[in-house]
């Protein structure tokens, strides 16, 4: 049974992707024609995209490095007490439950933190972005102070950031599986109300050409080095041009307070629905290409490896998958014989979630539980349901959404190796005494 599911789920998977298949593969043409750039990113990394993608016979496909565990000290600036967040290397991860009574939006102090190194602290005023490339019809950089920014209209808008691993730990507690990277249970993701400004506002500002294909944002955080000393340079991961025009902001307030350290002081790019990384934070300078750019953020890391997967792995991901989260701890405490009101939330980067359907008994009968927010895109749903448990000992919660594209959880996630996109419906753990 759980074979037969697995291939329906690849098929799912397989016809999701296939658009964003046929982009990537025109896009290793352009780099096999030396019509492409990919600084950074080693040759041999390049063979084995274009021998899965059927472009290159020659490329024997490489096995892959598993990203190291970033091993320095935290590097977060904001505190981080044990009732709101679990420390995970230089990362961390918001507690559901600390999010019951918050409100729609994550308060800044509770919002998860996902750093590849340390939080650098800067100043505003001695801040700017350039803004540079061949994409540019004068070819001559852009500069804009934080004043400059706010002259374009200003934009608000509200989103979640999700990191593309969160719920990676369910692979191993849930599937038996083995994944790298930081173990995150549900809680890499937040969800704020952005202040900015439209990029496509300050692209087109900057002179940008009928020729631009791709921009690369840049962090100004420390260069990413890798366990084994390979150094992958600044954070950075090229955006389609498509999709920086479309609804991508470069945000300086989040819930109406200037971004805080942690979170990109004092500008970061937001790209609604999408992975984590690809709204980056401390800006620095963006490129804007003619030709595609390849980073390691979009050829080793944010890819599906596996194997259910292209030998080289998946198309870039880009949105992010179906969940839901209890506002309760793991394995949490609940009184026999009295009415509960459990809450969760649930949330979607294809559309808003319309429907969450919830188990109080491990999955054997289901009911709905009750939306207390209206489904909107790039958003999630606050809900919360009634429960009073008869018999003592342990039970299992389970959530299952739905969102606007017809998208449900399903009860299990292919694996990859990086344990990225986990959507499954999650089993919570509770203890009933
Ligand atoms: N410059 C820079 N931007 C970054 C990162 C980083 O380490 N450096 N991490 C990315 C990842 S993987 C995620 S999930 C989000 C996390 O955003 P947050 O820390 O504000 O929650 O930021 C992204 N932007
Ligand atoms: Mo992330």
């Amino acid at each position: 049974m759980l074979y037969g599911r697995t291939v329906l789920l690849r098929e799912r998977q397989a016809a999701l992707r296939t658009s964003e298949s046929a982009y990537d593969r025109r896009r290793l043409r352009q780099w096999l024609a030396g019509e492409a750039r990919a600084d950074g990113v080693s040759r041999r990394d390049m063979l084995r995209l274009l021998a899965a993608a059927g472009l290159a016979g020659a490329a024997a496909p490489a096995a892959l490095a598993a990203p190291a565990a970033a091993a320095t000290a935290p590097g977060i600036v904001k505190p981080l007490p044990d009732e709101w967040f679990t420390v995970r290397g230089t990362n961390a991860e918001t507690r559901f439950a600390a999010l019951a009574g918050t409100g729609y939006h994550t308060p800044n102090d509770r919002f998860f933190v996902r750093n590849h190194t340390t939080t650098p602290v800067l100043t505003a005023a001695d801040w700017s972005l350039t803004v540079w490339g061949d994409g540019l019809r004068n070819g001559r950089p852009a500069e804009f102070s934080l004043d400059d920014l706010k002259q374009f209209p200003a934009v608000s808008h509200s989103a979640f950031v999700e990191c593309a691993g969160n719920g990676r730990s369910l692979f191993t507690s849930q599937q038996g599986q083995t994944v790298s990277g930081t173990a995150w249970t549900l809680g890499a993701i937040g969800a704020a109300r952005w202040r900015g400004v439209r990029l496509a506002d300050v692209l087109r500002r900057a002179g940008l050409d009928r020729r631009a294909v791709d921009v690369m944002p840049r962090g100004l955080d420390a260069p990413y080095v890798l366990a084994d000393g390979t150094d992958l340079g600044r954070v950075r991961r090229p955006l389609p041009l498509s999709k920086a025009l479309d609804d991508v902001l470069l945000v300086h307030e989040m819930n109406g307070e200037p971004l805080p350290p942690d979170h990109g002081h004092p500008v970061r790019v937001l790209v609604p629905s999408w992975i984590g990384i690809a709204s980056l934070k401390w800006v620095g300078d963006i490129e804007v290409s003619a030709q595609p750019l390849y980073s390691p953020w979009n050829t080793d890391f944010y890819r599906l490896f596996g194997d259910a997967h292209p030998a080289g792995g998946s198309a870039p991901l880009t949105r992010q998958t179906v969940k839901s989260a209890w506002e309760l701890d793991r394995e949490a405490t609940l009184t026999a014989g009295t009415t509960h009101r459990l809450t969760g939330r649930s949330w979607s980067g294809a559309g808003g979630v319309v429907r969450v359907e919830v188990s109080t008994d491990g999955g054997t009968t289901w009911g709905e539980a009750h939306l207390h927010d209206t489904p909107r895109r790039d958003g999630w749903v606050r809900w919360s349901t009634r429960w009073r448990p008869a018999a003592t000992g342990p039970h299992t919660l389970l959530a299952r959404a739905t969102d606007s594209a017809g998208r449900t959880q399903p009860d299990a996630t292919v694996a990859n190796t990086q344990g990225y996109l986990f959507d499954a419906v999650v089993r919570h753990p509770v203890r009933v005494e």
